[in-house]
């Protein structure tokens, strides 16, 4: 990605360093291929002069709001433009059209009130301040103006700012989108809603993130003919399971059970609620209470939200209900009963909980003490009651927990989707999506493989559209160009998902043999790709595996796979609860018709997944995509602490370096024919005087001074969709940055 420039005795240049990732400093001495560098930290260090990037001098303090305007497009220049806007609270910047934000930690309330977005309303990319609000104006405008439908992706880690972003992506579509004021419920008003209700249920404090989605989400506003918001539809991605059974100090559960245990009195009498510190999926972490957060309040706040996009009161009811029975079915707990491998409930204590959970489901408490300590097997026609042990007992307690949850969460998505309703008739629509990010943990299991899999198909997406993009901008300016090259990552989605053969297939058909254990998956695996370039071994494991991910190496752990992979119900849970007297507890279990029960199709949450995916993929290719990436600073969650080495791992996994380096490739350098004159006139000021016809004026700047490498833009037309929308001036120069390097005077004037 370096720019080649000649570096001397007394350069400034920027150089690799273990702690704060790149140092500064000024080159005392030049040995060949090795430089030696006094820092400014006071060191001096030697190093190798492909690892030493120039320095620019002249570069103002305040950086630059599109880094494609800078001097040098490398990873110190980035990471020292965003440090020092950082620094100033300015937490947006472009890279071309690819907004990147700075999480501040702090809030800014001026910089989203409503006279903000009448600013940005109209106004054109680059004229005011970098802001989603102008990300989302740009989306609105072209949408309205080519009629075709638009996407705004938004990435970045756990913490990072995705969610936080798209609610403003998503103020802003409504403001532009909304209609005057009007009585009753609207359109925009439900969308927006949508987002407390949902996070209440689908958000919670992660050591990452103290409001952590725990499913992706995809939002589709649609629009009329006239740009008014005429419907909408949530679409959400893979809920984690597991945190409504199990959670880790120091993070929590879904926000809605705390909420639940601090309602007023009346609710908690009626929900038969009580201290969160009283119940096991709870307290299983010591953290009940989040700073700056009332839970109460939220109660009300969400049940208010509720109301707004149509939920009604005793959908309301039965909703806590559910969630209430939940925390009581996790504190029942068994012990070993009279036969062998059986169990019974424990205690007085179990007893009590168990009953008040049916009493909440309002299901038979003897049928769901059975289906939680016996299964019915069939075999040959017949059918056998088995016991199940204590511990089998607990996992099915768990299992049922985790699927009422699931399916609660399901509903939820379903209802607002209906009450805010599709219009059949929208002709085109703008898609926001929040999604997680790139997963590397210590020990990563089956979600940060579905999780790291969305991310690389997305990544993909996203190269061939900077790719396609930059290219179409050459073809348009009639500039030639060599098609150069980018690192493609379909060979590592082919050994995911391909199909027969990729490890999502290897998981289902391991998944439907008997007798298979995460053991006999893992050695499958180590057989089929033992050659597979991107696929290897970890050395001491024998079920783990790697996948070098194009945003770095992941040592997936097997063990809980086949088991996070099965979509079932168990078939007593399912008759349990659809048995219901309550008509929304049994309508989450609607009877399985005979068909689908008798042939057992196997499901797979992986196969189920990948199509979801596929489809979102298939949206996406048909939209016109922006894309917003979040940064997180630190992992401190505090404010004006910028980490150098953090910053620049998430800038990788984004893709954003990359991306420059698809635009550093080309001629990263482009004036429009005025600013060329304005900036560069002082080389030649008899030839200004000259003419007044700035094209002719800059090609004879150009000749002056002699400079090879740049290509003068013949096209009549605009330069691309987006310049033309935003009406930008037509007509460009273009110039290698190399050779920028190379004229002394130019560099400088470029600099200024
Ligand atoms: V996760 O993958 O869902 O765990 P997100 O969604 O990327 O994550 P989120 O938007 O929830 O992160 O932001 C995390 C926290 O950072 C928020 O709760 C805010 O406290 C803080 N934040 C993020 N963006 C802003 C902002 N523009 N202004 C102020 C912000 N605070
Ligand atoms: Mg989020």
């Amino acid at each position: 990605m370096a720019t080649q420039v000649h570096i001397t005795v007394g350069s400034q240049v920027w150089v690799e360093d273990p702690d704060v990732a790149w140092i500064d400093g000024e080159v005392i001495e030049v040995n060949g291929d090795e430089i030696e560098i006094k820092c400014t930290s006071g060191k001096s260090v030697v190093a190798k002069v492909s690892n030493v990037y120039p320095k620019d001098a002249e570069a103002s303090p305040c950086g630059v709001d599109d880094m494609t305007r800078l001097a040098y497009l490398h990873e110190p220049g980035v990471l020292q433009n965003l440090r020092s806007r950082y620094d100033m609270n300015e937490i947006y910047t472009y890279v071309g059209s690819i907004l990147i934000a700075v999480n501040p930690f702090r809030r800014l309330p001026h910089l989203y009130d409503k006279h903000m977005m009448e600013q940005y309303k109209g106004a054109a990319l680059g004229d005011l301040n970098p802001h989603p609000f102008a990300v989302a104006d740009a989306a609105y405008r072209l949408m309205m103006r080519d009629r075709v439908s638009q996407a705004i992706l938004v990435s970045g880690e756990s913490g990072a700012g995705k969610t936080e972003s798209t609610k403003m992506l998503m103020r802003y579509l409504a403001y532009m989108g909304g209609r005057a004021e009007t009585e009753g419920r609207t359109v925009e008003q439900q969308v927006l809603e949508s987002n407390p209700v949902l996070e209440a249920f689908g958000n919670a404090k992660t050591v990452r993130n103290n409001n952590s989605s725990r499913f992706g989400k995809f939002v589709e506003i649609q629009f009329d003919e006239s740009g008014r918001i005429s419907g909408a539809a949530i679409r959400t991605y893979l809920l984690e399971r597991s945190r409504v059974c199990q959670i880790s100090d120091p993070e929590r559960n879904y926000h809605c059970f705390y909420m639940l245990c601090a309602a007023p009195p009346e609710d908690i009498e009626r929900f038969k609620m009580g201290d969160p510190r009283m119940f096991h999926y709870l307290n299983q972490s010591n953290c009940f209470e989040l700073d700056d957060v009332d839970d109460s309040k939220e109660y009300l706040d969400t049940r208010r939200a509720m109301d707004i996009v149509g939920i009604s009161p005793d959908e309301q009811d039965a909703i806590f209900r559910v969630v209430a029975a939940i925390l009581h079915l996790g504190n029942v707990e068994f012990s070993e009963g009279e036969e062998t491998d059986s169990s019974v409930l424990k205690d007085e204590k179990s007893q009590f909980h168990l009953k008040t959970a049916a009493e909440l489901f309002m299901c038979d408490d003897k049928a769901l003490e059975d289906s939680l300590c016996k299964r019915v097997i069939v075999t040959r026609g017949e059918s056998i009651v088995k016991n199940l042990n204590p511990e089998a007992a607990v996992l099915s307690r768990d299992a049922l927990a985790k699927i009422v949850y699931s399916r609660l969460f399901d509903w939820l998505v379903n209802k607002i989707n209906c009450s805010i309703g599709q219009d059949p008739h929208s002709k085109f629509l703008i898609g926001v999506l929040d999604i997680y990010g790139f997963e590397s943990f210590k020990t990563n299991s089956f979600e940060q493989f579905c999780i790291n899999l969305t991310n690389e198909k997305l990544q993909q997406h996203f190269n061939q559209h900077v790719f396609k993009m930059e290219q179409e901008e050459y073809t348009k300016e009639e500039i030639d160009w060599s098609y150069i090259e980018f690192i493609d990552n379909q060979d590592i989605l082919d050994l995911i998902e391909k199909k027969p053969g990729g490890i999502i297939a290897l998981l289902d058909e391991t998944c439907m043999l008997p007798r298979s254990t995460h053991e006999t998956f893992a050695q499958k695996l180590y057989q089929t790709f033992k050659d597979h370039p991107r696929f290897s071994k970890p050395k001491f494991s024998q079920s783990g595996f790697t996948i070098h991910h194009y945003a770095g190496d992941v040592t997936y752990q097997t063990e809980l796979f086949l088991d996070k992979n099965k979509d079932y119900v168990v078939n007593e849970h399912q008759a349990l609860l659809n048995a219901s007297e309550c008509h929304f507890v049994s309508s989450l279990f609607p009877l399985l018709s005979e068909d689908s029960s008798k042939s057992s199709k196997f499901s797979s949450i992986g196969l189920r997944f990948k199509q979801q995916l596929q489809t979102l993929l298939e949206t996406l290719s048909a939209t016109e995509p922006h894309y917003v990436r979040c940064v997180k600073p630190n992992n401190l969650l505090k404010p004006a602490i910028f980490e150098n080495s953090n910053v620049i791992q998430q800038l990788r996994c984004g893709g954003v370096l990359e991306a420059i380096r698809i635009s550093c490739a080309g001629y990263p350098t482009r004036r429009t024919f005025d600013e060329f004159v304005d900036r560069f006139g002082v080389l030649a000021p008899e030839i200004i005087k000259e003419s007044s016809d700035e094209v002719i004026t800059s090609k004879r700047i150009l000749e002056k001074v002699d400079l090879r490498g740049y290509q003068v833009s013949e096209a009549k037309e605009p330069a691309s969709k987006l310049d033309a929308a935003l009406e930008k001036s037509p007509l460009l120069i273009w110039v290698m940055a190399k050779i920028v390097d190379s004229i002394p005077e130019l560099y400088v004037s470029l600099q200024t």
